[in-house]
């Protein structure tokens, strides 16, 4: 017998599970590789998908070249052969790496095929099965083992894949000490779930919530958007995402005292995205941080905090789980099943 959000809440907890596999896997594969990444130097490396794995491309993209130097940007996948002209440079040597739980999404296949065709891109994949289209199409092929789900909304998936994707940035920049810092990360995980449970469950349960605005900069805006997307996917809930200082510029108009900010705390600019938070709070806002430790922040009403001593890229996996864990509470308290959300499937095929 099935009960609501069964599956969903079951591959939350199996995640870190997943992520020490996805590092085994990468480890495995490391010489492999070296190959594509010696092919993206001097060129552009795109990283596409859609939805959560669009959104995963934005952050891969950014690890990438924060570890590595080479250019790399994250690009919805249909935007790739719809108007290629807008994302491509003329004269640039193009990789692609198609990231895509299913391998099957059909965006994600033609944006491949289009890169390989008009472009001559060398095309790799990060992914959660093996023997699909995409990993047909595909010379580099990552699969997270333990990635696959039952629900339609990705978390042990994308957590799994973003793992996988820093580990490979990591080769890619001559680093790889770093996947013994990143196997540090599945004991975090569960330790990180445990101590925020209830938490989670409060603030998903709290019906004075009514909407949540996600806040990350630089490769955490990426995940600030997967976030806001599991709580719209799961539990039909007004929210967005923007990269910090942004919020000023217009969108704060909108905060008032049913208002959720989520912020994604980074090290390098803690201070400027403190006060954002804080501008909020004053504003009527409630006010939930992420963060690697509690330092200055006191004044937070809700406050996550890591405790990791991994790098800042290192440490990007740990802002999901208990975001994740909000959605499926806040899922479960209106009634919903966050296994099957309204009008989505889990792989969109044109
Ligand atoms: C991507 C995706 C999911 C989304 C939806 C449809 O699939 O857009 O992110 O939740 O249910 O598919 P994939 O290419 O990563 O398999």
């Amino acid at each position: 017998m099935t009960t609501p959000g069964m599956f969903t809440l079951q591959e939350i907890q199996t995640q870190p599970d997943a992520w020490a596999a996805v590092l085994d896997a990468v480890r495995e594969q490391a010489q492999a590789w070296d190959t594509f990444f010696a092919g993206g130097k001097d060129g552009l490396t795109l990283f596409f998908g859609c939805g959560s794995t669009h959104y995963l491309s934005m952050t891969a993209a950014a690890v990438l070249q924060t570890l590595s130097g080479q250019a790399a940007r994250g690009v919805p996948a249909a935007e790739l052969f719809l108007l290629p002209e807008t994302w491509i440079p003329a004269h640039y040597q193009i990789s692609g790496v198609a990231l895509s739980r299913s391998g099957t999404t059909t965006e994600t296949l033609r944006a491949a095929d289009h890169l390989a065709q008009r472009y001559a891109a060398q095309i790799a994949a990060v992914t959660c099965y093996t023997g699909t289209p995409l990993a047909e199409r595909s010379s580099w092929t990552l699969v997270s083992p333990e990635g696959h789900e039952q629900s339609v909304a990705q978390t042990r998936s994308f957590s799994s894949m973003l793992v996988g994707c820093i580990a490979l940035a990591a080769l890619a920049g001559g680093q790889p000490g770093y996947l013994e810092k990143l196997s540090a990360l599945p004991p975090m995980g569960e330790r990180l779930m445990q101590r925020n449970q209830a938490l989670a469950r409060t603030l998903g349960e709290d019906s004075g919530i009514a909407q949540v605005f996600f806040l990350g900069s630089g490769p955490r805006y990426g995940l600030a958007c997967e976030a806001m997307l599991k709580l719209k996917e799961m539990s039909l809930t007004t929210s967005e995402a923007y990269h910090f200082l942004e919020f000023r510029h217009g969108p704060k108009s909108m905060v008032d005292q049913g208002t959720l900010v989520v912020g994604l705390l980074s090290d390098v600019a803690r201070e400027a995205e403190s006060a954002v938070l804080r501008e909020m709070n004053d504003l009527g806002a409630r006010i939930l941080v992420l963060a690697e430790d509690g330092d200055g922040l006191d004044w937070a009403e809700h406050l996550v905090c890591f405790e990791s001593q991994l790098a800042e890229l290192a440490r990007l996996p740990l802002y999901l789980p208990v975001l994740q864990l909000f959605a499926y509470h806040r899922a479960l308290g209106k009634g919903l099943n966050p296994d099957s959300p309204r009008h989505l499937d889990a792989v969109v095929k044109l």
